[in-house]
């Protein structure tokens, strides 16, 4: 009864080994938007404000990056964002008969 001398409680000095945090940094995608020479350039600005939030303004910046430089970058997200951000983006655009491309790499 009560505590017996081999209890924890005793003050026996009961080790516990402290494990650490096995938490991988999540690995971050740049979701990029490639030119094309048929999509017109509203749909592209409609496409960034409609997907990635972006004001009118912005959507126009980066809309004319892309057009100039080839490729732009339209945000940073987790591997499953970005996934379905391109997708979201390609369906999309495939809907309204544009080819325009969406694709995502490691940032
Ligand atoms: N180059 C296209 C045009 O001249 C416009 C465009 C911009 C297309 C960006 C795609 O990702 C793109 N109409």
């Amino acid at each position: 009864m009560g505590h017996s001398s081999d209890d924890e409680s005793i003050g026996g000095g009961v080790a516990v080994q402290e494990s650490k945090p096995e938490l991988k940094k999540p690995s971050l995608y740049k979701v990029v938007l490639l030119n094309d020479d048929y999509t017109p350039m509203d749909f592209v600005i409609d496409v960034l404000a409609r997907f990635f939030a972006m004001s009118e303004d912005k959507a126009t910046q980066i809309m004319l990056h892309v057009h100039t430089r080839g490729v732009g970058v339209c945000g940073v997200y987790s591997k499953e964002i970005a996934e379905t951000k391109v997708q979201m983006v390609n369906d999309y655009s495939r809907d309204h008969q544009h080819p325009l491309m969406c694709a995502m790499e490691e940032d």
